[in-house]
């Protein structure tokens, strides 16, 4: 079984510079770094005002940058075919990730030159491991070094915003958060409501974080993306509250509509974030695990973003031994995280690689966080 490597900074870092210099004959003069993550727990609640709980990987995106006399920006990467290069506020697409996050900034009112960007990852794309947020933060903390300190909070928005109004896809934050904030192998609560920012420690003993990348194909998910949120924004409006995050478990049982089961989820996973940290701080990995699961099982049935694929990960990983096993990210493909002991890595991985072969499905790939 194979484990996708995070590489070493100096090692991609050296790959993005060399790009830059074979494909637009320019030489970097400062680089950034963000991380790509697993969420924990609590899915499908940063546009709630809910809770969430991601955890940064040390595989990283990491980016390069040069100065141009003009205002444009030429983009390249290793992961992409082709280049962008024109006016940032056009950037669309892949490009949207890297030019768009110059126009983000311009448009928070600092002067970035026109700059020549490259860009080289350990974070698989496409994996549901916010491989979009680790690109526009890696080249948000590479024009931060070329230009000077910018406040995170800028860089933040900047990043959304490039997010939103480049890419349009209207996501909920919390990818951008870790991405700039976190540390690698470091946990953040993240509170949507207050705004909070809580550093957790995540150490389990004896115990792995494995990542299976279904790799499944998800071409839908950006338009189903959009209508969870919109339907939850209906239930909100629907249930008398400003988000989801407001609504008490309790009033659930007498409520109607067909937003009650999406109403549902949130309202129990932003619970069960805060049970897991718990959890998580007393030791009880056990019910960590557990609380995962029934995080899966809430996303699987309520909030429908699972898969056949996801759920294969899931069930095939808990046979084998996970105290806990769930969906991440945003779903309708992408990873699964599964929390085990050390010694059931291989055996689990190699389980899922034969359910999925058997099912002729593409083949997972795996990572450690
Ligand atoms: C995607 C989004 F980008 C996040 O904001 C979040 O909503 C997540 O899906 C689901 O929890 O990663």
């Amino acid at each position: 079984m194979h484990l996708i490597d995070p590489g070493s900074a100096g090692e991609h870092v050296q790959r993005a510079a060399t790009l830059l210099q074979s494909a637009l004959g320019t030489v970097p003069v400062a680089a950034g770094r963000a991380s790509g993550r697993v969420n924990l727990i609590g899915e499908h609640t940063d546009y709630n005002g809910g809770l969430c709980l991601p955890l940064a990987l040390r595989h990283a995106t990491y980016a390069v940058v040069a100065r141009r006399r003009d205002h444009l920006v030429r983009a390249v990467s290793t992961l992409a075919p082709g280049a962008f290069a024109g006016d940032p506020a056009k950037a669309s697409g892949w490009a949207a990730y890297s030019a768009g996050v110059v126009w983000a900034l311009r448009e928070e009112g600092v002067d970035v030159p026109g700059v020549d960007i490259a860009v080289a990852s350990s974070v698989p794309v496409g994996a549901g491991l916010s491989s979009s947020a680790a690109l526009s933060c890696a080249v948000a903390m590479a024009l931060a070094a070329l230009v000077g300190p910018i406040d995170p909070e800028v860089l933040l928005r900047a990043t959304i915003r490039a997010e939103h109004e480049r890419a349009g896809a209207p996501t909920g934050g919390m990818d951008q958060t870790v991405a700039l904030l976190a540390t690698p192998g470091e946990a953040l609560l993240l509170d949507f409501a207050d705004g909070s920012r809580t550093p957790v420690g995540w150490a389990p003993p004896d115990l792995a974080l494995l990542v299976i990348d279904t790799c499944a194909p998800h071409e839908l998910s950006d338009g189903q993306y959009a209508t969870r949120r919109a339907d939850c924004e209906t239930a909100a409006k629907a249930l008398g509250v400003g988000t989801l995050r407001d609504v008490d478990e309790a009033d659930l049982v007498t409520a109607h509509g067909p937003w009650l089961p999406l109403a549902r989820h949130v309202v129990t996973e932003n619970r069960r974030v805060e049970e897991f940290a718990q959890a998580i701080a007393t030791g009880e990995w056990a019910e960590a695990g557990a609380l995962m699961t029934s995080s899966h099982e809430s996303l699987r049935d309520d909030f429908a973003v699972s898969c056949e694929q996801l759920d294969t990960a899931v069930d095939t990983a808990l046979a084998h031994g996970a105290l806990g096993a769930r969906m991440t990210g945003g779903g309708f493909g992408g990873s699964a995280i599964a929390l085990l002991p050390h010694d059931r890595v291989e055996e689990t991985a190699e389980a899922v690689l034969a359910a999925y072969e058997r099912r002729h499905w593409r083949k997972p790939r795996f990572l450690l966080a």
